[in-house]
C-alpha cells in the first residue's frame, strides 16, 4: 500500500559527492535523509576487495544495526578494459590509502598514456542496498558505459568524473553537470530500480 508518510532513511556513506547525488536522484520521494553528521560514534567500516555486493551489504547492515533505521548504502567503481577491470572495487583508494580524487585520476591517466582512444572503453558500476531494521534487505545494480579521456575536464561531480566520457556524449561526466549525470549514471540506474522494488514495503 502506498501512503504519503515521510520515512527516515540513513545514508551509509562518508563520500559527500555520493550523498549529494543520492539525495538528488531520489528527491521525488518523501524521505527525510540522515547521514553520519546526525550520529555520534559512527562505526568505521573496513571494505573487502571481493565484490561490490559484499561491500554494499556490509555498509548497509552495519549502519542499520547501529542506527536501528532503514539504511541505504552503495558500493561503486570504475572498470577500465585496458587496465583489465581496474581500479574496480579499489577505485576509492587506487593511488594508495588516503589518496585524493586527483591522485587516483592521475594514476589512471599515467597507466593509460599509450592507450589509443578506441581502446579506452570503461564503465562505472554501482550496487545499492536498502537494509531494514527487521533484517530484510533489497539489492540492485546499475552501470554506465563510456570512455576514458586523455586529460581531466570539468568541475562538477567527484572521483573519476573529469576523465569519464559517457557513451553518446562528447563531454566528461564532470562537464555535463549533475542534472544530466543523474539521468544516465550507474548510481541513478541502481537507485531508481531499488526504489521501484522497495516502495511497496516501506512507503
Ligand atoms: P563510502 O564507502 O563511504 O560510501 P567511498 O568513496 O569509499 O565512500 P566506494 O568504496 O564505493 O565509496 O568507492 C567508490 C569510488 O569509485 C569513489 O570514491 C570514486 O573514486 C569512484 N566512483 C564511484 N562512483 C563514481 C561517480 O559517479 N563518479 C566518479 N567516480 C565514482
Amino acid at each position: 500500500m502506498c501512503t504519503n508518510k515521510q520515512i527516515e532513511i540513513v545514508i551509509a556513506s562518508k563520500n559527500r559527492g555520493k550523498i549529494k547525488e543520492i539525495k538528488s536522484i531520489l528527491s521525488n520521494k518523501n524521505i527525510r535523509w540522515l547521514t553520519y553528521l546526525d550520529f555520534k560514534d559512527w562505526p568505521k567500516i573496513e571494505e573487502s576487495v571481493n565484490s561490490y555486493e559484499e561491500n554494499a551489504l556490509k555498509k548497509a547492515k552495519t549502519i542499520a544495526n547501529f542506527t536501528k533505521k532503514p539504511t541505504l548504502a552503495e558500493d561503486s567503481g570504475l572498470e577500465i578494459d585496458y587496465l583489465r577491470g581496474e581500479p574496480g572495487i579499489k577505485s576509492a583508494r587506487y593511488a594508495g590509502e588516503g589518496s585524493t580524487d586527483l591522485e587516483n585520476v592521475q594514476k589512471v591517466l599515467n597507466l593509460m598514456k599509450d592507450c589509443p582512444f578506441i581502446e579506452r572503453t570503461a564503465r562505472f558500476r554501482c550496487v545499492a542496498v536498502l537494509y531494514l531494521p527487521n533484517d530484510k534487505f533489497f539489492m540492485s545494480q546499475g552501470k554506465c558505459e563510456g570512455k576514458i579521456d586523455f586529460s581531466p575536464n570539468g568541475e562538477s561531480g567527484f572521483g573519476y568524473d573529469p576523465i569519464f566520457v559517457p557513451e553518446g556524449h562528447s563531454y566528461t561526466m564532470a562537464q555535463i553537470g549533475i542534472e544530466e549525470k543523474n539521468k544516465i549514471s550507474h548510481r541513478a540506474k541502481a537507485l531508481k530500480k531499488l526504489f521501484r522494488i522497495v516502495s511497496i514495503d516501506i512507503f
